[in-house]
């Protein structure tokens, strides 16, 4: 057998995996010969040819796959499929440990390179689909600016928030602010900080919700002014507008849920004239100018001396008509000067302190102002009567 020399190795593929292209020439002439050997032999930059072209095939399908895809999709799958911890890539340096010890820095070095190349390709597809899609995107959602616009539905405020909104208003354009609290209340903070004892009759009037002995669905907003008291020095100018809760059967004039607008003013020197000028500046801003007031004696137990308030009827003047039942007058709110006891259980100094009170019932004056002769239509939200306002 003559002595054969190799001369170079080339990538000859008619692959099986096995066997790989050599080209040999006898040093004695120019003649060629292909040699089928096992591709483990041959090595191209010091790694086996089977390491070589698995990696070389890994990368060129991976770039066929890029180049056919069109999907941000089949891009994640084929990230997946070659550098996932499943991939194809990775699983070529899985194998580094069954390598010559020489070998497999290069395999390494190699597979990263492949890597790498994988790794740019996708970027640069995924570049290039993001650029795509949102291209597509934009033809897609071109606007027919010509087209009629969908109609807003606007929604009505409720007849007690329209009222309630321009009391708040007249009390805050008189230097008040707004005060509120729980809605479930201590009995202390609604009936005995008030002067009403557990006996007092005038808790049969304000029959409640208990929720324990000692904690009720609160009658008055009441209880919100005592905090305010216990928490701030005079001068105190508060409205405590707020929900009430009264045992009571439903019908046109009653319901076991109202609202109630309780004002206070504590400072020093504050005297019944302060209440009357105050309420006769709010009657007038919500009545209209013409309307008068008058203060008529009362008790409440809060209160000393208590009066009750009418207005002139915002319908006939004061002539006498249907709505005030020929009286003239409305009664729209009651009030007094507050019980020295009470600005004591408030932590206020009754002989340095004075201080008037109000409360208003909201659905009372909604009812007057909107001619409503049945309460119950401020509950049942019948759109009906809602979309009236
Ligand atoms: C009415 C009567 C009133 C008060 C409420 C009050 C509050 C404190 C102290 C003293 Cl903290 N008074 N509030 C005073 C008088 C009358 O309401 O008929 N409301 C519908």
């Amino acid at each position: 057998m003559p002595a054969l020399k190799a001369k170079r190795v080339i990538h000859f593929v008619w692959n099986t995996g096995w066997y790989r292209g050599v080209m040999l020439r006898p040093f004695w002439g120019e003649a060629f010969f292909i040699l089928s050997v096992p591709g483990e032999y041959y090595k191209k930059e010091g790694i086996t040819m089977n390491k070589q072209e698995q990696l070389d095939g890994i990368r060129n399908s991976a770039m066929e796959e890029l180049n056919g895809i069109s999907s941000l999709k089949d891009l994640d799958a084929i990230r997946i499929k070659y550098l996932g911890k499943k991939g194809e890539v990775t699983a070529v340096l899985k194998t580094m440990g069954s390598l010559d010890p020489k070998e497999r820095p290069l395999v390494g070095k190699k597979a990263n390179e492949v890597r790498g190349e994988i790794q740019e390709a996708i970027d640069k597809k995924t570049t290039e689909l993001k650029a795509k899609k949102q291209e597509e995107e934009l033809k897609a959602e071109k606007i027919d600016v010509t087209l009629p616009g969908k109609e807003v539905e606007l929604g009505h405020k409720h007849p007690l928030s329209i009222v309630l909104d321009e009391v708040k208003e007249i009390f805050l354009g008189m230097g008040f602010n707004i005060a509120e609290g729980p809605e479930v209340e201590w009995d202390y903070y609604n009936f005995e900080a008030l002067n009403l004892p557990p006996d007092h009759p005038a808790r049969d009037t304000q029959d409640t919700f208990y929720i324990t002995e000692k904690m009720l669905l609160r009658t008055q907003t009441s209880p919100v002014q005592i905090r305010v008291m216990e928490n701030q020095e005079p001068p105190i100018r508060i409205i405590a507008p707020g929900r009430v809760f009264r045992s009571d059967a439903v019908d046109a004039t009653h319901s076991p849920l109202f609202h109630q607008i309780e004002g206070m003013v504590v400072d020093e020197n504050v005297t019944m004239a302060d209440l009357k000028g105050t309420l006769e500046i709010f009657a007038k801003k919500l009545y209209g100018e013409d309307t008068k007031i008058r203060l008529r004696p009362h008790h409440f137990p809060f209160t000393e001396p208590s009066c009750e308030i009418d207005i002139s009827c915002f319908k006939c003047g004061g002539k006498g008509c249907p709505m005030c039942k020929g009286e003239g007058w409305i009664e729209i709110l009651g009030g007094g000067m507050v019980h020295p006891k009470v600005l004591e259980n408030g932590g206020i100094d009754p002989d340095k302190y004075s201080g008037f009170a109000f409360g208003i019932g909201l659905e009372r004056i909604v009812m007057f102002r909107f001619g409503l002769d049945d309460m119950r239509l401020l509950y049942e939200n019948d759109m009906r009567f809602l979309e009236q306002f």
